[in-house]
């Protein structure tokens, strides 16, 4: 087959510029206008934004590779700060460890926890229903999973004061060593060496999903470094994700009130909110692969050895995929095919987990909360990777 090949067209523009990232979505749509792969000077790599080019560089794992990292560096070139983890490695490591991982986490498992995770809930929600407003960022997404989620790895109480710190260390070296980066990693070996005892098996109580992925040591699946690994993985994925999935969904449903109305009228409909909200403001935004092997996307030729800075929130949010009306919100649209937890072999493992921290927080404010809108600007969190607020003042009347 002949191609007739083309030069990425090229922007000087920073996607990780605090001022792009506070309001993202006008440089995504250049992006994506610009063709099917763009050169980003100011990080030296490709770029891709469109949900076509998007999917196939997520599902040809031969071609991009993720051993390299998902950062704009190379972690084999250049000297890692941790361990490589399990989303930052390639067939053959990669399937062992999904396989351990999917054996402990998975639907079946997963739904046992809707007791467990329901009380906290409740909780949360009937004290916030008593007043006129709060902050939906502050007072109910970043309280709730951290409510439910340790507990259900079964980490010790001490030490997970440390887990949102180093969620952000994790995801912020996502992207380029910049000031978000150093900030984010400024007491950055105290968090490492908590979340790493944290991840010992005598650290694991004895039902959690960490006894349970350290079971796999003794079944000959996978090696001690392994196990540690996943654990955690799990403590730095499973954390800041929800909270920013809890937070968008309401910051994108406070917005649409005739969206709430309908969804107190069905609440079984929760699910199809949030994953229409996840497309909409989508956590985790971008993230590298490494050119593997010297390629040509969408007529572009790229070179062995190149990132390619992968736009999952520009794709969500693409006309081509989602039509024109693809920047709003709706709940007769169907959102399945979102890549808001990424697709192909590494898509995300602890999906029911979040969908079902979500629902969850979701269906139990529905119950008690009439009318929730904003009451005031919500103030976006300046971070490398991750789509989120910092602050999100809503109004509500009880139902
Ligand atoms: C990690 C890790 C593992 C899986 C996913 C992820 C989406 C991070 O080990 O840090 O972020």
């Amino acid at each position: 087959m002949s191609t007739i090949l083309h030069e990425p067209a090229i922007f000087t523009e920073d996607p990780f510029d605090p001022a792009v990232i506070a309001d993202p979505y006008p440089f995504l749509a250049r992006l994506r206008e610009a063709g099917s792969v763009s050169y980003l000077e100011a990080t030296g790599s490709y770029a891709v934004a469109g949900y076509e080019e998007v999917y196939e560089v997520l599902t040809d794992f031969e071609t991009y590779s993720s051993a390299g990292g998902l950062g704009p560096r190379d972690i084999r070139k250049d000297e890692a700060w941790r361990p490589p983890s399990i989303l930052e490695s390639d067939p053959p490591i990669h399937t062992v460890m999904r396989r351990a991982l999917t054996g402990v986490i998975n639907p079946g498992t997963v739904r046992a926890l809707r007791g467990p995770f329901t009380p906290p809930a409740v909780e949360l929600t009937t004290a916030l229903a008593k007043l006129q407003g709060f902050d939906a960022i502050t007072d109910l997404a970043e309280k709730y999973p951290l409510r439910v989620f340790p507990d259900a790895v079964g980490i010790p109480e001490e030490g997970r004061e440390h887990l949102l710190p180093y969620g952000n260390m994790v995801f912020n070296a996502f992207g380029p060593e910049n000031y978000i980066f150093k900030q984010a990693f400024a007491q950055g070996d105290a968090h490492a060496a908590a979340v790493m005892k944290s991840c010992q098996r005598e650290s694991m109580d004895e039902v959690g999903f960490g006894a349970q992925i350290w079971a796999k040591v003794a079944e000959g699946l996978i090696s001690e470094q392994q196990a540690t690994l996943l654990v955690r993985a799990l403590l730095s994925a499973g954390v800041d994700t929800t909270i920013f999935g809890i937070g968008n969904t309401l910051s994108v449903l406070a917005r649409y009130p005739e969206a709430w109305a309908q969804l107190r009228k069905n609440p079984s409909m929760a699910k199809f909110a949030v994953d229409e909200a996840l497309r909409l403001e989508s956590p985790f935004q971008k993230f590298h692969r490494t050119v593997a092997v010297d390629t040509v996307l969408g007529g572009v030729k790229l070179e062995a050895g190149t990132k390619v800075l992968v736009f999952l929130g520009a794709a969500n949010r693409d006309p081509r995929k989602w039509g024109e009306d693809a920047d709003s919100f709706s709940l007769d649209r169907s959102s399945s095919g979102h890549v808001a937890f990424g697709m192909g072999l590494h898509q995300c493992v602890g999906q029911p987990i979040a969908r079902m921290e979500m629902e969850i927080v979701l269906q139990q404010l529905l119950e008690r909360v009439q009318t929730i809108e904003p009451a005031g600007a919500p103030v976006p969190i300046i971070h490398n990777v991750l789509r989120g607020f910092e602050s999100l003042p809503v109004s509500i009347t009880a139902a």
